[in-house]
């Protein structure tokens, strides 16, 4: 073959395309190699960042096979070897100018229509005239997550899995030990949990430095900064685990802060919310028993069964 390099570049390219737009179809949330789509995600907003890219997207496809096309056509068309001859008297042509000016003004308007309305979506009266159902807050500290439910009493810290956290600082580890763990870098020893179908409000902030958490699924990105308290909300209808990092440099562990939000069902939210109260609320015999009666009572008679509580005031 004249050109095999051409040819096994295009057929990459190819196979590139197809696996690109056929994990569009099946997969949702994580991206897969050689992918060369956004993810649709997994919520409302996510689907709106797709939609704006996708209208975005064809609208420079068709511009660039307009301006090309015209580009190669010219080219071949009008080309020395065929006796054409350059219009030496041309300067310039005030309609031509009208054109292509007002046509890029309609399509940026066009374009810009559908985006502002999905925007307001996210970011508009809905943020805060819809109620919230639950409240996370979300703490950002070098280099880990600090998840609390408010108002549940349900507090912890995600961080780096164990496994992972071995593999990147031992000196021993192989390609092949790394391969081997599946999700390296991408696990956490205790994930987010949150309900589907539920409204979420995100409070964020930091305790030390600039972070920002970001699950691409779920369509937005928000920074976490100390002294400051962002939010944001969000609603997923799809049961299923979503990752993603802390994606403001900050400090050398930056890229060993990942974050994995699991979305359970309702009922089974709920089933792993309760595990947790009681997991959290402190043991009964921890628990100091009621304390006796703030006049001077015998301790014979705190102790002994309430068979004759009159007799201690009286004494
Ligand atoms: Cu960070």
């Amino acid at each position: 073959m004249k050109f095999p390099r051409t040819t096994q570049a295009a057929s990459v390219l190819a196979s590139m395309l197809v696996s690109g737009l056929a994990f569009a179809q099946n997969e949702p949330s994580e991206p897969v190699r050689w992918q060369l789509n956004m993810t649709p995600g997994v919520t409302s907003t996510a689907a709106n960042a797709y939609t704006a890219h996708m209208i975005m997207l064809w609208i420079c496809v068709v511009i660039g096979i307009i301006v090309f096309g015209a580009m190669a056509y010219a080219i071949i068309k009008f080309r020395h070897a065929k006796g054409a001859k350059p219009d030496t008297d041309f300067t310039h042509s005030t309609k031509l100018e009208l054109i292509w000016t007002i046509i890029p003004i309609l399509i940026l308007v066009g374009s810009a229509w559908p985006a502002t309305k999905m925007v307001i979506a996210q970011y508009g009266a809905s943020q805060n005239t819809e109620k919230d159902e639950m409240v996370i807050k979300v703490t950002g500290y070098q280099w880990m997550w600090r998840y609390e439910y408010v108002g549940e009493g349900v507090d912890f810290i995600s961080r780096l899995d164990r496994k992972s956290d071995e593999l990147r600082q031992s000196a021993a580890s192989s390609q092949s030990d790394i391969a081997a763990h599946r999700s390296y870098l991408r696990d956490v020893d205790k994930p987010l949990v949150i309900p589907a179908d539920t409204r979420i409000r995100f409070v964020i902030t930091a305790d030390d430095v600039i972070h920002s958490w970001w699950v691409p699924a779920l369509g937005w990105k928000q920074d976490a900064i100390p002294g400051i308290i962002n939010d944001a909300w969000t609603k997923v209808a799809t049961p299923g685990t979503y990752r993603g990092v802390c994606a403001e440099l900050c400090g050398k562990d930056h890229g060993f802060m990942p974050i994995v939000v699991k979305v359970l069902p309702k009922a089974e939210y709920q089933a792993w919310l309760a595990e947790q109260k009681a997991a959290a609320a402190p043991a009964p015999a921890v628990e100091p028993a009621p304390a006796p009666a703030a006049t001077e009572v015998p301790t014979e008679a705190a102790t002994a069964p309430a068979a004759e509580p009159a007799a201690a005031p009286a004494a």
